[in-house]
């Protein structure tokens, strides 16, 4: 039966930092707007036609054009983003009778779900929440004991206390901990994200900030110290709200609204870097599917050691299907592929089964198709951005063959380490042509499941 109505879907584009949120959005995109079926099979959806770009009602806006116009003229892939930006369009979609469609996509980044737990809360209780949450845990209290030895001190400074509490954080974050907020930390405003080398951590601490800039820090205090300095205490919490009303509310609200999500998983990249970002993007996942849950916010309440109950009315009651992606398929030779889903089925398991009326789907995918199988099994053709002594090569030398060294396994290894598996970078394929979209694996199939 043909729909005459307008058809809404919105759909969260979610994954930690350099998952391919940009690259999977732009390039879905651009087979929206120059829809071909024999490139793009929405097979019995039908066909796109008239796809118009819309304005979001809200919040910055995904810049699909200048992604695609830079991929395709320097042959390179977009520059990183910054956060929480949406792209909307409309398009007429079937057969025989068309519906109207109106669909958004919002980029959400992972990193950003540890910042939850500010949601509805003052920041006395706040700081509580985190400070006994970190106390109750022996993981966390090595790595954070000076922070909580300096907050009990009788005089307080805050440049001391900033600093100590960040020394904190990288020691959480070096150590695959993913309770990290202020996010900012983790993930700068404009997309930037700190290296976890131990090297690293002086510079770490100056450049990234616990708040929204470097002047809007602020870090938890226990209530004895919020008595003894209510002035520093007043200032801090005044850059709570702040960060509040610009971070953390924008963040919920918007994922309120998403009726669909999709969650990439650069497995390549994990089994390249070790079993350490393995935890990690578990860790990272069981937000995102909670996310996905009716009781979204209760659930990450009790994460998140909320203390009060929120009230009925607010619940995630919208995300009907959740499309898991190994996403950079291109990387893998193509009849190893599979085994990617394999390893990311392994990945959500625990997650899937406590979750009810949602449908799920997993899948490899490449946004932007970016190497051939070559002669030998087990070897690709791409550009390869570092030859085999680790220089950069410019975007436009030529394609070479390469072979990979590993195969990539059907299960998850019990242990392995940095580097046992690679998988060299290539520069994007994709023509110049705006009209023209880039070759991909299974965008069409993922469409076709969230429609
Ligand atoms: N081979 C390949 N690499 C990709 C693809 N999509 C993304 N990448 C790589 O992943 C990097 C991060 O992608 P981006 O979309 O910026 O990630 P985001 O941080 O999640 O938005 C890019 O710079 C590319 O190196 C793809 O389809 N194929
Ligand atoms: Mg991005």
């Amino acid at each position: 039966m043909p729909k005459f109505y307008t058809q809404r879907r919105r759909i969260a584009v979610t994954g930690l930092r350099n998952t391919g949120k940009t690259v999977f959005i732009t390039s879905l995109i651009n087979h929206l707007e120059y829809f071909d079926p024999k490139r793009f099979d929405l097979g019995k959806l039908g066909i796109i036609s008239g796809f118009q770009e819309l304005t979001p009602k809200k919040g910055p806006v995904f810049d699909y054009a200048s992604h695609r116009l830079r991929m395709g003229r320097d042959g390179t892939w977009p520059i990183k983003t910054k956060d929480g930006s949406r792209y909307a369009c409309s398009f007429k979609l079937g057969g025989k009778w068309f519906s109207d469609f109106q669909l958004e996509l919002r980029d959400f980044p992972g990193e950003r779900f540890a910042d939850v737990g500010m949601y509805g809360k003052t920041y006395e209780v706040w700081s509580n929440d985190l400070l006994n949450a970190w106390m109750a845990d022996s993981d966390y209290i090595t790595h954070v004991r000076p922070y909580l030895d300096l907050v009990e001190q009788e005089s307080l400074d805050e440049d001391e206390l900033v600093s100590e509490y960040k020394h904190a954080l990288f020691r959480l974050v070096a150590n695959y901990k993913p309770l990290i907020s202020p996010s900012t930390f983790l993930l700068s405003r404009d997309g930037k994200q700190p290296s976890s080398s131990h090297k690293k951590e002086a510079t770490t601490v100056q450049e990234f900030f616990v708040g929204i800039d470097e002047h809007s820090q602020f870090v938890p205090l226990t209530s004895d110290a919020i008595e003894s300095d209510p002035d520093l205490a007043d200032e801090f919490e005044s850059r709570f709200k702040e960060y509040q009303k610009e971070v953390v509310y924008p963040l919920v609200e918007s994922l309120r609204e998403c009726d669909r999500m999709i969650v990439l998983l650069d497995i390549p990249m994990i089994l390249q870097t070790g079993p350490g970002t393995l935890n990690d993007s578990l860790e990272s996942l069981k937000y995102v599917q909670i996310a996905a849950q009716q009781s979204f916010l209760q659930e990450w309440g009790k994460l998140a050691m909320m203390a009060i109950p929120l009230p009925a009315g607010w619940r995630f009651g919208q995300i009907t299907k959740v499309c898991f992606v190994a996403a950079k398929s291109d990387k893998v030779p193509p009849d190893e592929r599979d085994n990617l889903v394999d390893l990311l089925r392994a990945m959500t398991l625990g997650s899937i089964s406590r979750t009810n009326g949602i449908k799920f789907e997993h899948i490899h995918a490449s946004a932007v198709r970016s190497t051939k199988g070559g002669q030998d099994p087990g070897s690709l053709v791409g550009r390869c951005m570092f030859d085999e002594e680790g220089r950069k090569r410019a975007p436009s030398d030529d394609e070479m063959e390469y072979s990979l060294e590993k195969e990539v396994p059907d299960d998850w290894p019990n242990t392995w380490k940095p580097n046992d598996y690679v998988f060299p970078d290539v520069y994007p394929k994709i023509p110049r042509p705006v009209f023209k979209p880039p070759k991909h694996s299974n965008l069409d199939e993922i469409l076709r499941f969230l429609l």
